[in-house]
């Protein structure tokens, strides 16, 4: 039939690249780029059935976030904007690894049964692509169009350079029927947060160069779209380096300046005492940083230190709101506020989090698997240490709110209760829900840090990291490693644990364990300890486990 031979006609022109195993990893395949073009283009034709499957906009996004340059990779966003469905990644593995066009129609006949695909033509699937600044992206870009192609009336929708939380957030707007354009997302963001600023309480904003955030941009597309947004913002001065004209990811973004802990190109002594923060290649990752002086080092502020500083306005914001009139808080508005972490979370940011009376979960390494987890509260903060992390509000709480918010608008416009509760609308529309995102969630922090009157430094106070290393070892089969758990019990190679647990007995404050990466080939070792010298013992004792 006709969608037969559009699949073989056009497949035949992409060939899987000989003797390599491609793998749908923790988030879509990364690889060096040369190698994707097949991959790619099915790819497309997953995300074409996928849209099929769901009736809805399926987005594809082509980047390999702070991988070199050379490097590329191709990720799918589901209906919500959220990472693609589990249940699909063995379909996609598949799909990349089968050698020729025949196999693939095969391959593709039999899932389309499976699951029941309407592949009649009849409906129409949509794609939205988008890429980062990555040269072999242009060329990789028409192998997903292929793909989309593939598959009788899918339609894909080019939406250019943009961030990887853009895209997500494109198509999660588009399939709640609303406008998704970057001028609508620009415009979303700066709206929400001058609602924000709005309602900072009087007298808690800081003043003059407390007032400075300097960007380092990753040399990606992130810093290029900052530049775009912040000409919509007042209230805030950031200046943005490392926005284009360097190489991207190299000595700098989110990920060297958090696992290298050294200053990204562009910053030095001149920055010291100032408010710095850097965003990965694809501006799905932020930290903050402060230039330490007469060294190349810094303070990181990271990941877990966002997520303290989101939980704490958050909690502040409902106990405002919950409260009732004679002081104690309203049982039956109780919020289900969750904090979701990896066991990667410097585990002081746990204790404080937990000191805070705060309920915290633990998921495996992913985005997948925190988010999901975060879309059982009310309201879920998810972060990773790494950079990575959003706020998600359940529909029901987001409805509910919207209500309160509109009755005390009526009864008592302008109360504490009501502006808590038009804080929290807010930070709704701000952050993105998507995923996670580094250009929402520095204006939020930015917000915050007003609300609260503090500086970077009284932020960065709010605990101080136990000290840690992370190691990795190259092994020749990383899959040897398997872990329960959430990431923090090895269950093979068989006795691994025990000897772990042997050399954790030996340092105050000991916390250590291994997993396999899910995008490179080794096995990462963390270890905590009461010293950095305990920290690094630890590390290295069980890297030699591992070896
Ligand atoms: C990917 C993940 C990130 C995770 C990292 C771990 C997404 C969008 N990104 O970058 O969440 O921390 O992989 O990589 O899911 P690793 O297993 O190599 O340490
Ligand atoms: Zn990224």
């Amino acid at each position: 039939d006709q969608q037969r031979s559009l699949l073989l006609d056009i497949s035949s022109r992409f060939s899987p690249p000989k003797g390599v195993k491609l793998s749908y990893g923790t988030s879509g395949y990364r690889e060096d780029a040369a190698l994707l073009e097949s991959t790619v283009y099915r790819v497309g034709i997953l995300a074409a059935l996928r849209s099929l499957k769901t009736r809805a906009v399926i987005g594809l996004m082509i980047t390999a976030s702070h991988n070199k340059i050379s490097d590329n990779g191709v990720k799918v966003a589901d209906p919500s904007g959220g990472m693609l469905t589990q249940d699909w990644e063995p379909f996609a593995d598949s799909l990349a690894n089968t050698p020729d066009s025949h196999s693939l129609v095969q391959l593709i006949d039999a899932f389309v049964k499976r699951e029941n695909i309407p592949l009649d033509g009849e409906q129409d699937a949509k794609v939205f692509l988008g890429r980062d600044t990555r040269p072999s992206g242009f060329s990789l870009l028409e192998a997903a169009k292929q793909g989309v192609a593939s598959i009788v009336s899918a339609i894909a929708t080019d939406m250019g350079v943009v961030t990887t939380p853009q895209l997500h957030w494109m198509v999660r707007a588009r399939n709640k029927g609303l406008e998704a354009s970057e001028n609508n997302y620009y415009n979303q963001l700066s709206s929400s947060f001058r609602c924000l600023l709005e309602l900072t309480p009087q007298g808690s904003r800081p003043s003059g160069t407390n007032n400075k955030l300097i960007v380092d941009g990753a040399d990606g597309v992130g810093g290029e779209k900052l530049e775009n947004l912040k000409g919509m913002l007042s209230g805030l001065h950031i200046e943005v380096r490392n926005s284009g004209d360097g190489l991207l990811n190299e000595g700098v973004g989110a990920d060297y300046v958090q696992k290298e802990k050294i200053v990204p190109r562009g910053f030095g002594p001149a920055e010291v005492g100032v408010r710095c923060a850097s965003l990965d290649g694809d501006a799905d990752r932020l930290v903050y940083f402060l230039v330490q002086p007469n060294s190349n080092k810094i303070e990181l502020v990271d990941g877990d230190k966002i997520m303290a500083l989101f939980a704490l306005f958050i909690q502040e914001q409902l106990s405002i709101l919950n409260k009732s009139e004679d002081g104690t808080v309203n049982r039956p508005h109780q919020t289900r506020l969750g904090i979701v972490q990896t066991a990667y979370a410097n585990g002081a940011s746990t204790d404080y989090l937990k000191q805070l009376g705060l309920q915290v979960a633990f998921t495996p390494t992913g985005v997948k698997h925190l988010h999901e987890k975060a879309a059982e509260y009310d309201i879920g903060i998810y972060f990773e240490a790494n950079g990575h992390g959003t706020i998600l509000f359940s529909e029901t709480y987001l409805c509910a709110l919207e209500d309160t918010n509109n009755d005390l608008l009526s009864s008592s416009k302008g109360s504490e209760k009501q502006k808590a509760a038009s804080r929290l609308l807010s930070v709704s529309k701000l952050i993105n829900q998507a995923v996670g995102d580094a250009l929402s969630g520095l204006l939020l922090v930015e917000a915050i840090l007003q609300h609260m009157g503090w500086s970077i430094h009284r932020w960065n106070e709010l605990y101080h990291d136990l000290p840690s290393r992370q190691l990795k070892v190259k092994v020749a089969d990383r899959s040897a490693v398997v872990t329960t758990n959430a990431e923090t019990v090895a269950v093979k190679p068989s006795g691994i644990q025990e000897a772990i647990n042997a050399e954790i007995a030996k340092y105050p404050q000991g916390r250590s364990f291994i997993r396999p990466s899910g995008t490179e080939d080794v096995v990462r070792v963390y270890a905590e300890a009461s010293t950095q010298e305990g920290a690094d013992g630890l590390a290295n004792s069980v890297a030699k486990l591992v070896d």
